[in-house]
């Protein structure tokens, strides 16, 4: 049944320009959301997208390599299963390109891009607590307002580009990973410097060393990676993903982190020496995240993690001829798994090949970016080209791009300034009818995103029904349940080796000033989908509702 004309939509502006619900972004959960709450609840809404098309981080991150880590299978929409059976992945891990071509799939199959504005950026949100109503400008200088505003921003998506000194000195061409040109960059002949072997760099490095003429990756933290094994997917796996739609969407909802595995209940510690070989041997060919979930310890207890570490350190020496990159290679200074585990093609054995150098810039820092190249404090690097792989102002920074205004004039960045606080990282006290998909003190990025997205916009449609059929104007967070999550969330990550990793993008870390507060919900996907559940079952438990 449609809702919307159970809305009191109260003009304060153009009339054209009231509706039930804004969405900024049009990324894997903006046009979920649209779906859900136009399709589903009737609602009048917009779309705000920034790009000039949907796909959010698949829309940028066109960087070489660039392909997701979760297996395709699971890299889907699961509240349909006509759009699973209608689609087709090619590859055991898709590439950019496809998964963008499934999005577009997804909006044109549902017909959701004439409720979609692309490049048009949402500057300004205002809660008006008199009208009990989001006003919103956005950079074409158009205002609209609205009962709800969901954030759709993405965790990913706030570029970070280091401040070195001497950055526009350069007189070739530098680009960020994750804004990366729609025409492509040629490195044919080129000499190309990459900094950052995070997942993207760890992605880009085989791709750019094959057509570049001489590679230098600039390594700031030596970084664990596990062999994807990607393949195209087989005839028969096809099969097994159609007709299995149901139990695969089960395992996904029942497992820690959203993936279509479980983690093992058995302990590296306390396995016999000769069978943890065999097993951590066994998931190496297996590869990919899975590679996590040989044993159920791995993030947990130290000395377990260490029996890991040190197995991938080994094979990381058996692949690299030369032993002194090797020894670069595995310096690393934080337990596995603690930061997000890159999922590599080949990676290590780039550094075999001729045309690629790595720097350890702990060893020798980056001291300039100068007119021909980058300077260490002992050599200096002639470059045509620089690609920072350098990361995001993650989980916070799309957010506290746009000027969010909440009940009393409150700002978000004000509430934010010693990080980010939450209630289930679906609400903020102080910001009345906002919610933001995915945010802060959520699964989020621990998660396979498709299925933290489906989670969080399956609750906040349910929710705003639930407002609708009840008549209810507002729903806010309040300051205690925002605390005892806050403390939950803390205590959760302390229980893990994760806060460990000191330059962690999940502690705020890479961004200089950042408050250090750890930032996704560690306890585990379909420990957090209970908990949502129970607080929606009890009435919105942690909410006020009011008329
Ligand atoms: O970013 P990162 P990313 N000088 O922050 C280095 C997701 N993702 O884009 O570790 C020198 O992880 C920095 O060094 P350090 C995934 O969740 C998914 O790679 O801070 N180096 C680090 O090496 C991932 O975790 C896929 O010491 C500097 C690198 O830059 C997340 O995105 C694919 C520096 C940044 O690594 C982010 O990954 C790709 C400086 N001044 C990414 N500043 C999928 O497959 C930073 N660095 C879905």
């Amino acid at each position: 049944m449609a809702h919307s004309k159970k809305i009191d939509r109260i003009v304060n502006m153009e009339k054209t320009n009231n509706l039930d619900a804004i969405i900024i972004g049009a990324g894997f959960s903006g046009i979920y959301q649209l779906h859900c709450l136009r399709d589903r609840l009737g609602l009048d809404v917009k779309v705000f997208e920034a790009a000039s098309d949907i796909g959010g981080t698949w829309y940028f991150n066109r960087y070489p390599g660039a392909r997701c880590d979760s297996l395709s299978h699971s890299y889907s929409y699961y509240f349909s299963d006509e759009l699973l059976r209608e689609w087709e992945w090619s590859e055991r891990y898709p590439q950019q390109p496809e998964v963008l071509r499934y999005l577009n799939f997804v909006a044109e199959k549902l017909d959701l891009k004439r409720n979609i504005h692309c490049q048009v950026r949402v500057d300004k949100a205002a809660y008006n607590s008199i009208e009990k109503l989001w006003c919103v400008k956005t950079d074409d200088g158009n205002k609209y307002s609205a009962k709800f505003l969901i954030t759709a921003v993405g965790c990913l998506s706030s570029t970070n580009i280091p401040n070195i000194r001497g950055q526009n000195e350069f007189s070739g061409s530098s680009y960020h990973t994750g804004a990366w040109p729609h025409r492509g960059v040629n490195f044919k002949g080129k000499r190309v410097g990459l900094i950052g072997t995070g997942s993207t760099g760890i992605q880009a490095t085989p791709v750019i060393a094959k057509t570049a003429k001489h590679l230098t990756v600039f390594q700031r933290t030596a970084n664990y990676s596990i062999p994807a094994h990607n393949a195209p997917l087989s005839d028969e796996f096809k099969k097994y993903a159609k007709e299995n739609i149901a139990e695969i969407r089960t395992l996904m909802h029942s497992s820690v982190n959203g993936h279509p595995f479980l983690i093992q209940d058995r302990s590296a510690l306390a396995t016999d020496p000769e069978e943890r070989e065999r097993l951590f041997e066994e998931a190496w060919k297996i590869g990919g995240l899975q590679f996590r979930a040989v044993f159920q310890d791995l993030i947990t207890s130290a000395a377990s993690n260490e029996l890991a570490a040190e197995f991938i350190k080994k094979k990381i020496r058996e692949i690299v001829k030369d032993p002194k990159v090797a020894d670069k290679l595995t310096n690393f200074d934080h337990p596995f798994a603690s930061k997000r585990p890159p999922v590599d093609s080949h990676y290590f054995e780039t550094f075999n090949r001729n045309n690629v150098v790595l720097v350890d810039v702990r060893d020798d820092p980056i001291e300039r970016i100068t007119k021909d190249g980058i300077e260490t404090s002992s050599a200096s690097f002639d470059l045509d080209i620089i690609v920072f792989a350098t990361g995001f102002d993650a989980m916070t920074g799309a957010l506290l791009n746009i000027d969010i205004v909440g009940r009393d004039g409150v700002t978000l960045k004000d509430i934010w300034s010693e990080g980010p606080k939450t209630y289930l990282g679906l609400q903020i006290y102080g910001f009345p009818n906002l919610f933001t998909i995915t945010g802060p003190g959520s699964p989020s990025v621990l998660c396979n995103m498709p299925v933290a997205i489906e989670q969080h916009v399956d609750w906040i449609t349910n929710c705003i029904e639930h407002m609708l059929d009840n008549e209810l104007a507002t729903i806010e967070t309040t300051n205690e349940a925002v605390l005892k999550w806050v403390d939950h969330v803390n205590d959760v990550a302390s229980e893990t080796l994760l806060p460990k990793a000191k330059h962690s993008w999940y502690l705020g870390a890479n961004i200089p000033g950042k408050p250090r507060v750890f930032m996704p919900y560690v306890g585990g996907m379909a420990r957090y989908r209970e908990k949502c559940a129970e607080v929606a079952k009890d009435g919105y438990k942690g909410f006020l509702l009011s008329r």
